[in-house]
């Protein structure tokens, strides 16, 4: 029989601030993808939701606190690796309390919609950009 796929189900976010700008990170060195930039997020742990996961990464990475209700799911990644599959929804978040700030060592960066392709990104997120920049406008 076939191995069975490995599903790895991950969730990011676009965090949007009041000038339509989107928030990419840096995934940092020693990391898989190291260098790459992408919407921050993270794995789902057992037995959480999708939007538990989301404020539990969003704390921990980026120092906020967002509401469940505000975040809004856009659209979803699905990426095959060669040892696993990769499932990933995309959030939008335009209100959150604290500042952003890196917790984890992590370049971040804000970049206007039409710019985020001009950043080099894991694969799971670049085909994500066209309903990102549908929702936001350039
Ligand atoms: N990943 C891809 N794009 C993203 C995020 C948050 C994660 N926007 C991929 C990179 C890793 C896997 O998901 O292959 C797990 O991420 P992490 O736990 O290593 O950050
Ligand atoms: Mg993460």
């Amino acid at each position: 029989m076939a191995d069975p796929v490995k599903l790895l189900l991950v969730v990011a976010v676009a965090l949007v601030d009041p000038d339509g700008r989107v928030l990419l990170a840096q995934r940092p060195p020693g990391k898989q993808l190291a260098g790459l930039w992408e919407f921050p997020g993270g794995k789902i742990e057992p037995g959480e939701r999708p939007e538990e996961t989301l404020i539990r990464e969003l704390a921990e990475e980026l120092g906020i606190t967002v509401k469940e209700a505000c975040l809004a799911p856009l659209t979803f990644a699905s990426h095959a690796y060669e040892s696993f599959h990769l499932l990933m929804p995309l959030y939008v978040c335009r209100r959150w309390e604290g500042f952003v700030q890196s917790r984890e060592g992590q370049a971040l960066k804000w970049v206007r919609p039409r710019d985020l392709a001009s950043y080099p990104m894991p694969p799971a997120d670049l085909p994500l950009l066209p309903a990102l920049v549908d929702l936001l406008g350039p």
